[in-house]
């Protein structure tokens, strides 16, 4: 029984990648420097999971920014508008990433969006009738000739060919009705070069990726799959199929008669599916890879009940056609536990980051393959005496918060009158004009205020120093939004460092990580908090700095939390009890926050759900038990305050199409949605569903520092307008200003404020 990974992170150790990636853009190190720490990187995460005992190393999956786009630029997948503008390969990467701006060019970035129901963003190729692929280069083979020249035989990665277009989009310039996937058949002279120039190399496996495997979606793709694979297998490695995040279903039945060489699954998302797979895969020849240690959690692996999977296979299939892996890529882990000093042994012996879970998998595999060896037998006890203790700890439960989950009556989860009562309500309170002016909570996070974070942290401030530089930080953002001329304040949130972070790290049942950096996007990173036991909120979390704010000004503040889902989404969930529970016992800890908050004086509340979306199950049949208690967890933090507080909510996209009635079940007061990319498409969903609340649909674009000029903010008013009720709309940015400069934000949100007193003015 073979061992495998499927990936790793690659940021470095010590977070070398992404420092010298950073660097390479402020032109303080050359390309080649760049590619020498790279190399190193990719060198010293080869050797340490061979050294750990793996068998299938990967190669390939490496990438300066993002592994779509790496193929993209292989594939020759490169817009127009990159096109031309005398720059080095390297350089266009880099702009199709995070778009570029200098003397003598200006384009944006490519669309980013998140790769299945993760974190992380990928770079959307965009593909037309015009496009002409071509191999520009070959990364597989060059990194896996990296690997070998350092000792190293690898298994490259490569994305297969029908996710990489079933995840690319059309380009603005591409005929009405083209569909990415009508491609395949010009897509797959590439992949076969690819692939056999990787077997000319000498690779002996290749892994190819088809995560779309396990959407609904790709039920109707059997067809290309049996199209593409027979012609790919007749010239490549071995082809390890690679599916992950969720279960094949169905479509076992035309994945089981591909010509591929093996087949992997999930067993960490999916662990039912492996009786049925097995099953279909009784009669081929196809060797069987395993997930069955996380690749999207840091929870240790129960290396017992892994086992009796691999034992279910090997009866079926026979030791030679099982191999033991990660559930997926580990680039969704952070490195190694071997950085954390912070956490107590207790807690680090629950916990496998990526270089402890390449260890659990060589070991799984020892064990499946009958080795007597004392270090496996070792482990093997060593992981058994882990687990139970885990077990244990779990077994103590919070018992207030288990009690208070279990008696949330349905009046918990409702305002107490309709939304037009609250609204004549709120108005009183908050005395907003017409097309009231607001921003969505962040302001500017400049190095000075970095600076004294980071100083706090280390213990060179004190906490009454800290103090008072953040309330002289939010005096300034108060004053500041007073001068423009806004309506409804924030107090700038300086005093936060990430929106989930900060609240993890106030909750109880949440532990830190010092160095558990994940990719996000890019050369950006989170370290998502690690819910370890039952959520509570030992004392208030924002009423502090709210309140301040709240008296240093004669205008409404709006309070800002971060909602009880996307606090879920970004944090490592505990793996013991549901998602639904976790996101509950939140839920409560936040209305104790907004209860609190409302008693402090505070009249509006904004609760931000940006992850509502991407938490969505991959399979349409289990939406609506998430999203019920998606929803009803909103509901459960927002509901719990008298009408006069009016609340609100951000999120951060405008696909909406899917879950509109979810949207419009949250009942939030006000919510604001970027509208500023989607020419308003969005807002006849909004008109076509007969959304009642109030919205703030962004109207300018703040993800690029480009002041929106008055006339452009006005002709979007306009645009609402022919849609939307005045009564109704907010205006406001389209996102947090936290990544902006301050040049841009001042001169963009006075535009802002003199458009809305245009509407005023012209729609009384
Ligand atoms: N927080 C968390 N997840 C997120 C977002 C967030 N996912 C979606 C979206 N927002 C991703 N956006 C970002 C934007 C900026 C950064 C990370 C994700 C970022 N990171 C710093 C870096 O990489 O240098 C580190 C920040 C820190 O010190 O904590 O700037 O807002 N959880
Ligand atoms: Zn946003």
């Amino acid at each position: 029984v073979a061992s495998s990974v499927l990936g790793f992170p690659r940021i470095g150790g010590n977070r070398e990648v992404k420092k010298a990636v950073e660097a390479y853009w402020a032109g303080k190190i050359s390309a080649d420097e760049l590619t020498k720490v790279a190399a190193d990187v990719k060198k010293t995460s080869w050797a340490s999971v061979k050294a750990h005992g793996v068998d299938y190393i990967p190669s390939g999956d490496f990438s300066l920014y993002d592994h779509v786009l790496d193929h993209s630029a292989a594939f020759n997948v490169i817009p127009k508008r990159y096109v031309g503008l005398e720059l080095s390969a390297l350089d266009v990467y880099f702009a199709m990433g995070r778009g570029r701006q200098t003397e003598n060019v200006d384009v944006p970035a490519s669309e980013m969006k998140k790769w299945f129901d993760s974190n992380y963003h990928f770079v959307v190729p965009e593909l037309s009738e015009e496009t002409e692929f071509k191999l520009n280069f070959n990364k597989a083979v060059e990194e896996f000739n990296e690997a070998k020249a350092a000792g190293i035989l690898t298994r490259p990665v490569v994305l297969g060919p029908i996710s990489y277009l079933v995840l690319s989009k059309a380009a603005k310039d591409a005929k009405p009705d083209f569909q990415p996937i009508s491609l395949l058949p010009r897509l797959i002279p590439v992949y076969k070069q690819l692939l056999s120039d990787l077997k000319s190399a000498g690779a002996e496996w290749v892994q190819v990726d088809e995560p779309v495997l396990v959407l609904d979606s790709a039920a109707a793709l059997d067809k290309q799959f049996t199209a593409a694979y027979s012609d790919l297998v007749t010239i490549a490695p071995k082809i390890m199929l690679t599916t992950y995040f969720g279960r094949l279903d169905s479509n076992i039945a035309f994945v089981s008669k591909l010509p591929v060489a093996g087949l992997h699954i999930d067993l960490d998302r999916a662990p039912a599916q492996l009786v049925e797979v097995v099953e279909a895969l009784k009669p081929t020849e196809m060797v069987v890879s395993l997930g069955v240690v996380s690749g999207r959690n840091i929870w240790k692996t129960d290396i017992a009940a892994a086992i009796k999977l691999g034992q279910t296979a090997i009866e079926a299939l026979g030791q030679e056609r099982v191999v033991v892996a990660t559930s997926s890529s580990l680039l969704h882990t952070p490195v190694t536990l071997a950085s954390e000093k912070k956490l107590t042994a207790e807690q680090k012996d629950w916990f496998a980051f990526a270089l402890e879970k390449a260890e659990e998998v060589a070991v799984i595999a020892a064990v499946l393959s009958g080795s007597q060896d004392a270090k496996v037998t070792a482990a093997l006890e060593k992981n058994g005496q882990s687990i139970a203790k885990r077990r244990r700890f779990e077994s103590t439960s919070d018992d207030a918060v288990r009690k208070r989950v279990a008696s949330i009556t349905p009046e918990m989860l409702h305002r107490k009158s309709p939304f037009a009562t609250r609204q004549e309500a709120q108005q009183k309170h908050l005395n907003l004009p017409k097309f009231p002016t607001t921003t969505i909570g962040s302001f500017p996070q400049t190095k000075e205020i970095r600076a004294a974070r980071a100083k706090f942290t280390k213990g060179q401030l004190t906490q009454e120093e800290y103090e008072d530089f953040i309330k002289k930080e939010i005096d300034l953002v108060v004053k500041f939004q007073e001068e423009v001329g806004l309506d409804l304040l924030v107090h700038g949130e300086p005093e936060r460092n990430d929106m989930v972070q900060y609240f993890g790290e106030l909750l109880e049942g949440f532990v830190f990580t010092q160095n558990g950096w994940v990719q996000s996007y890019g050369s950006r990173y989170v370290r998502p908090p690690i819910i370890v036991s039952d959520v509570s909120r030992p004392v208030p979390m924002t009423v502090k700095w709210s309140a301040y704010a709240q008296s240093v000004t004669g205008k409404p503040m709006k309070g800002m939390l971060t909602g009880p889902v996307t606090i879920l989404n970004w944090s490592f969930p505990r793996a013991d009890v549901t998602r639904e529970l976790q996101s509950k016992q939140l839920a409560l800890a936040l209305r104790d926050e907004v209860i609190d908050l409302e008693k402090a004086g505070i009249h509006a509340i904004q609760v931000d759900e940006p992850a509502i979306r991407e938490g969505l199950p991959l399979r349409r049949v289990d939406w609506d038990g998430y999203l019920k208690w998606a929803v009803d967890s909103f509901k459960l933090a927002t509901a719990g305050v008298s009408d006069t507080l009016q609340t609100h909510s951000h999120f951060c996209y405008s696909d909406f199409d899917d879950i509109f009635p979810s949207i419009q079940r949250l009942d939030a007061d006000v919510i604001s949605i970027e509208a500023s990319k989607s020419d308003m498409k969005l807002l006849h969903t909004f008109k076509q569903y007969g959304y009642s609340n109030q919205i703030g649909p962004g109207v300018y674009d703040i993800h690029s520092p480009r002041v929106p000029p008055r006339p452009e903010i006005e002709e979007r008013l306009k645009a609402m307008l022919a849609i939307l009720p005045s009564s109704l709309i907010f205006v406001n940015p389209d996102c947090g200003l936290k990544t902006r400069g301050w040049k841009e934000t001042e001169a963009s949100l006075v535009n802002l404020v003199s458009a809305a007193k245009w509407a005023r003015e012209n729609y009384a």
